[in-house]
């Protein structure tokens, strides 16, 4: 690796052999200053740009809520680890259109291009992917994120991208930077890699994780115009954002995409409460007033979960707020207090059913008594609860497929009332249980001859909520379904408009899909609405 105030000349030779080109680097000074940020003093001057880009996906206000997180983590990784300075890297957010990549590719002539995406927007990602390369063929185009994470021959087999990640991306995306700018520009030997070769992909060997989280840069959060990003409705501030404090998670859920992080092994990494204290700092410097922890969930561990409340807590700003991603069983009396001492207003719980033979089913390994209980606990300390609710699981016992019956839905949301008129609950999201790529529940649908929602893909950004697995095989009727959707939605709407924060943009279309539901039509294509729901929004953003 080279480092501070070299000159060094390098030629990098692609793996095709097509261009080999001179490099000049001036080097400049190591640039982490003392509150974890970025000193621009840094200087260096290279032919050699990197472009990382969130596909160019209309998508709704929820996908444009924060920035890309795997991309503010490469930015900074590759930028200390790598001869490439701040201004190689060119960042494109969400709100990018094909034509604008295409556009800034032609005006800064970046080497190697990286998108980044999960499963949904994987179509618009492959189509972007696929006409960059059309048009420029020596473009190194990489796939990284969830989905290139969880499918990666799929990726390979639907795009034209050259490399796909596999799992985690500093170190990785770094030594493919490192190795075309001082090698010959063969990837072969670094991990967690699919290349395309002519004789097909090549797997490279096994993906690695980063160990030591504290030893990560923090994100690139000076790349972030903060203004940009919504962040959630439900919120006491609009200077939001969200950050991550451990990575992986214990568990095995049904209906999770495990493979994302479980590509490589430990599985579950937490940061020291010290180094997520400082990353808080920084943000409440740059003026955030209030941070998701988006993290699976903030007690990975109990005691690991108190003491990070306790070093937030310490930091002693009474006008910044938490909210964060909790799982119900691990939670006593003291953390629900050192949540409220540390100003989270907000906790996100995964119950998804009422139903303890659904939770076992899924293998959530979490009952209904220890839920309730938990809201209790948050309850006593005024601290608020948004519960994620997925309506229709499926799963299997002994190879035979079970599901969550229409009448076991029913429970839910009678429970959920129940909890609402406890003042134990606030807020819920509703949604059916929809089979994604690495979730056994793919699997579980697959081997099952069910058909799963290719809708999915094509609605996405308007009722993705609301679709799911074709359930007719399970002698579920459409009317069944919508009868129970919308007693979600409204249930839902209620709990928003008693509880504050009605979100009166979103529930607008959902009052479409509503009225539709009467007359069995609530599919109408997405590009029919996409420019009205994107319209308010952007106009925020862009305004
Ligand atoms: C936080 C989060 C969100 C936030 C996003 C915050 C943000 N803007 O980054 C919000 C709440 C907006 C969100 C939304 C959704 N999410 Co989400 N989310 C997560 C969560 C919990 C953490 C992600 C995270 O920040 N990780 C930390 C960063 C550093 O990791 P990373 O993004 O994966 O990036 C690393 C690598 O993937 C790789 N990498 C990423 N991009 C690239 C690009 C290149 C070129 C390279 C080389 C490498 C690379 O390097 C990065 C650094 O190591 C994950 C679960 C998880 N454990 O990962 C689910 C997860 C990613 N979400 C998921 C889903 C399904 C969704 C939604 C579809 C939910 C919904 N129904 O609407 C939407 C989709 C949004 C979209 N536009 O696609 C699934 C994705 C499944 C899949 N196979 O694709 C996950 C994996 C949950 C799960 N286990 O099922 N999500
Ligand atoms: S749904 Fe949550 S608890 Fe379950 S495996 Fe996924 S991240 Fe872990």
């Amino acid at each position: 690796m080279v480092r501070s105030g070299r000159m060094a000349v390098v030629y990098v030779s692609w793996g095709n052999g097509a261009a080999i080109m001179g490099v000049a680097l001036k080097v400049m000074p190591s640039r982490v200053d003392a509150d974890g940020g970025f000193d621009d003093r840094r200087q260096r001057i290279t032919p050699f740009k990197l472009m990382l880009a969130d596909p160019p996906a209309k998508t709704d206000d929820y996908d444009k809520a924060y920035p890309n997180l795997g991309i503010l983590q490469l930015i900074s990784y590759v930028r200390e680890n790598t001869p490439l300075a701040d201004e190689d890297i060119i960042f494109l957010d969400q709100f990018h259109s094909i034509e604008d990549h295409i556009r800034l590719i032609e005006e800064h002539r970046p080497r190697i291009y990286g998108l980044s995406y999960a499963f949904l927007t994987q179509r618009v990602a492959h189509e972007a992917i696929n006409e960059l390369k059309h048009r420029f063929p020596e473009l190194l185009i990489i796939a990284g994120g969830p989905h290139p994470t969880s499918v990666p021959e799929e990726v390979m087999d639907k795009s034209l991208a050259d490399i796909v990640c596999i799992g985690e991306g500093e170190m990785t995306l770094s030594d493919i930077i490192n190795e075309a700018i001082y090698g010959g520009g063969d990837f072969t030997k670094i991990p967690g890699l699919l290349i395309r070769t002519p004789d097909g992909p090549l797997r490279t060997a096994k993906p690695r994780a980063y160990e030591n989280l504290d030893e990560l840069p923090f994100m690139a959060w000076d790349r972030i115009d903060f203004t940009k990003f919504v962040g959630q409705h439900y919120s006491q501030s609009d200077r939001q954002t969200c950050i991550v404090i451990s990575r992986g998670c214990p568990y095995k859920c049904t209906f999770c995409s495990l493979p994302v992080w479980r590509a490589a092994k430990p599985f579950v990494r937490m940061r020291s409460p010290e180094n997520i204290a400082r990353e808080v700092e920084w943000l409440y410097r740059l003026g955030i007033r209030e941070i998701k922890i988006v993290s699976d969930e903030i007690n990975v561990t109990l005691p690991w979960a108190k003491e990070v409340c306790r070093a937030i807590a310490d930091l002693g700003h009474t006008d910044l707020f938490f909210q964060s991603n909790l799982r119900a069983d691990k939670i006593d009396d003291e953390l629900a207090y050192l949540f409220k001492r540390m100003k989270m207003w907000l906790v996100h719980l995964g119950v998804e059913s009422a139903n303890d033979r659904v939770l076992h089913g899924i293998e959530k390994m979490i009952t209904v008594e220890q839920t309730e209980r938990c809201l209790k606990f948050l309850k006593r300390h005024k601290i608020r609860v948004l519960l994620f609710m997925m309506a229709f699981q499926l799963w299997e016992t002994d190879g035979r497929l079970q599901f969550e019956t229409p009448k076991e839905i029913r429970h839910s949301l009678w429970w959920v009332w129940k909890q609402f008129f406890l003042r134990r609950m606030h807020y819920m999201t509703w949604s059916i249980a929809t089979p994604m790529p690495g979730a056994p529940l793919q699997e579980i649908v697959e081997r099952h001859g069910m058909k799963s929602s290719e809708q999915v893909l094509d609605n996405w950004n308007r009722n993705k909520d609301y679709l799911g697995i074709d359930l007719n095989s399970l002698g579920i009727t459409e009317k069944t379904k919508m009868r129970l959707l919308r007693a979600g939605i409204i249930s839902k709407a209620c709990f928003m408009l008693v509880s504050g924060h009605f979100d009166w943009r979103r529930h607008f279309y959902r009052l479409g899909i509503l009225i539709r539901s009467f007359f069995g039509k609530w599919n109408v294509s997405a590009q029919s609405v996409a420019p009205m729901l994107n319209t308010p929004l952007r106009a925020k953003v862009e305004g």
